[in-house]
């Protein structure tokens, strides 16, 4: 029996929500006004267009056309962008690639299921894309997370049951995706507020090989 293992991408591997938060703040500041860390917390997991329509409707309250929509959008994605051409491996997550690793060693199959548009670009620049062996993300599903759609992408891409997949998630809508998907969860950070994963750690150091072995075997 295979098991996949299948990694969210922003607050897993790297930690991106900083440069989607200055991208996003640059945005309000200029459209007059303020966007803060913990509305940034709110964005976690959330598609680009999603982020875009709660800035504009429900923090900023802007009145603006389709138009001012979209162009707003790519306004934001070249600003992340320009953080994004500067990351390199010392923004990876600790003890992330050792956990890569040990996967590869055994030979189990690795995906990454993100939310993002931008993730493969980020893993490139950070030098572990070629530890999956698929990626699916923001430009490959058509509903966002919670939504299970990511993931059970993912395992069909594996080649993998959904059941006999791990996903490991920062965000309560991608823990919830996992979930309904019926996957094994393991939730990355507070584990108050990830309560609903099967599993919980603060980061991967906390996280043995003996446990992952655990995890391939049952
Ligand atoms: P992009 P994840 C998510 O990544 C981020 O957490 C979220 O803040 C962002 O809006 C979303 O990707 C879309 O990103 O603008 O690059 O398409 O956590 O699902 O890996
Ligand atoms: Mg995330």
């Amino acid at each position: 029996m295979t098991k996949g293992f299948i990694f969210d991408l922003d607050g897993v591997i790297v930690d991106t929500a900083k440069y989607h938060y200055l991208a996003w703040k640059k945005l309000a500041n200029e459209l007059g006004f303020e966007f803060t860390k913990e509305q940034n917390e709110l964005f976690k997991g959330v598609s680009r267009k999603r982020c875009l329509d709660i800035l504009l409707n429900d923090i900023g309250k802007i009145e603006h056309t389709q138009k001012q929509f979209d162009t707003w959008m790519i306004t934001k994605n070249e600003d992340y962008l320009e953080y994004i051409e500067k990351m390199d491996e010392s923004e990876i997550l600790p003890d992330v690639p050792k956990v890569l690793a040990f996967l590869k060693e055994n030979d189990v199959p690795i995906a990454l299921g993100s939310a993002s548009k931008n993730a493969q670009p980020i893993l490139e620049k950070v030098g572990l894309l070629h530890y999956f062996d698929t990626i699916v993300d923001g430009n490959n599903v058509t509903k966002a997370k919670p939504d299970p759609e990511v993931f059970l992408l993912a395992a069909k891409q594996l080649g993998v049951k959904s059941n006999d997949c791990v996903v490991f998630e920062d965000a309560v809508a991608g823990v919830e995706a996992a979930n309904t998907a019926q996957m094994i969860s393991i939730g990355i950070g507070d584990e108050n507020v990830l309560s609903e994963a099967k599993y919980n750690f603060t980061d991967f150091t906390q996280i043995s090989t003996d446990f992952i072995t655990t995890l391939i075997e049952n």
